[in-house]
């Protein structure tokens, strides 16, 4: 159970809350924002809430559209930062504005922001900290809507509650969180079903997949093949997973080139099963969590660099 000493009084004694994103929003951005939103709407129905931030969730389909609202209104409001570890990394700037900024986060915390921060990393999803807090405001009610936009969180940042860092206290609350009627195979479905493009796309990826050793396995996306197949970098660094159920896998990479003045550039997403890769990320522009981070702006010299350090990382 985690502290969350004066954030209850905090909400109830502004009349306006704006809350903010991290930039390129997953599902557990969205979920938390959503979630916190729809929870004090519930309780305090007079109060204004808006959610904020300009671009699109993956998932766009599961969510309501973001709000926009009058500056004037987040100079008033309390601005409420969910699951973004730096404050570069807000979509939208404007809650520089706000009276007061908190953070709700459970990256490390390595570039601190905000008057008041409730950041804990020990955390699966920063939707498992929200569903904390909520539980231990038992005079404000918990609608199945609420509740849902939490649940997805959870489910898409423990990737179905499979990852390292799921821990009993993620599994609990989710627990807690379907007593209010979480609908669990519709939300899965929902989130995980693909198109059948992305099939075929997900297809050809596994299909030239590289290996080293059998134990390094990644693939780099050329400009070439993105046009062709239509897809843009942040959609096909979402296939990575597509890599993550070989048992000879340790460490699994995707890779998109980008062109610079003519020159190629890469950005990739990094997973491990057990082994720490983020300090190796921090290396190449990057970092992230332990089994889970990005780099980029890699040369092609970057890139073998950085396979041979994730290759050495492996124990043989
Ligand atoms: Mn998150």
């Amino acid at each position: 159970m985690w502290q969350f000493d004066g954030l209850l009084t905090l909400i109830e004694s502004y009349d306006i809350i704006t809350i903010f994103r991290h930039e390129h929003p997953d599902c557990d951005a969205v979920g938390s924002q959503f979630g916190l939103k729809n929870w004090i709407k519930d309780n305090w129905p007079q109060k204004k809430v808006y959610a904020l931030g300009v671009e699109y969730c993956r998932q766009g389909h599961c969510w309501p559209e973001s709000d926009s609202c009058w500056n004037k209104d987040i100079e008033n409001s309390i601005a409420i930062v969910v699951d973004t570890a730096n404050f570069e990394r807000i979509d939208d700037h404007s809650c520089q504005l706000a009276d007061k900024i908190v953070k709700i986060d459970h990256h490390p915390n390595l570039h601190p922001f905000g008057n008041m921060q409730y950041v804990y990393v020990d955390s699966a999803s920063t939707c498992e900290i929200l569903a904390d807090f909520f539980q231990q405001c038992p005079e404000q009610v918990v609608s199945q809507k609420t509740a849902e936009y939490l649940f997805r969180g959870m489910l898409t940042d423990t990737l179905s509650f499979r990852t390292s860092n799921t821990t009993s206290h993620s599994l609990e609350i989710a627990g807690w969180l379907s007593r209010y009627g979480v609908r669990i195979p519709e939300l899965n479905r929902e989130l995980f079903d693909q198109s059948m493009e992305n099939f075929k796309f997900s297809n050809m990826l596994r299909n030239s997949v590289q290996i080293r050793e059998g134990r390094l396995a990644y693939r780099i996306v050329s400009v070439q093949e993105m046009e062709e197949w239509d897809m843009p970098i942040r959609e096909v660094k979402n296939f990575i997973e597509e890599f993550g159920h070989v048992y000879e896998f340790e460490i699994y990479a995707i890779f998109c080139e980008k062109k610079i003045g003519g020159k190629s550039y890469y950005d990739g997403s990094l997973r491990s099963k057990h082994v720490t890769i983020n300090d190796i990320a921090e290396q190449f522009h990057g970092g992230g969590h332990a089994n889970a981070c990005g780099v980029k702006d890699l040369s092609e010299e970057d890139l073998e660099n950085l396979l041979d350090k994730l290759y050495e990382r492996i124990p043989h």
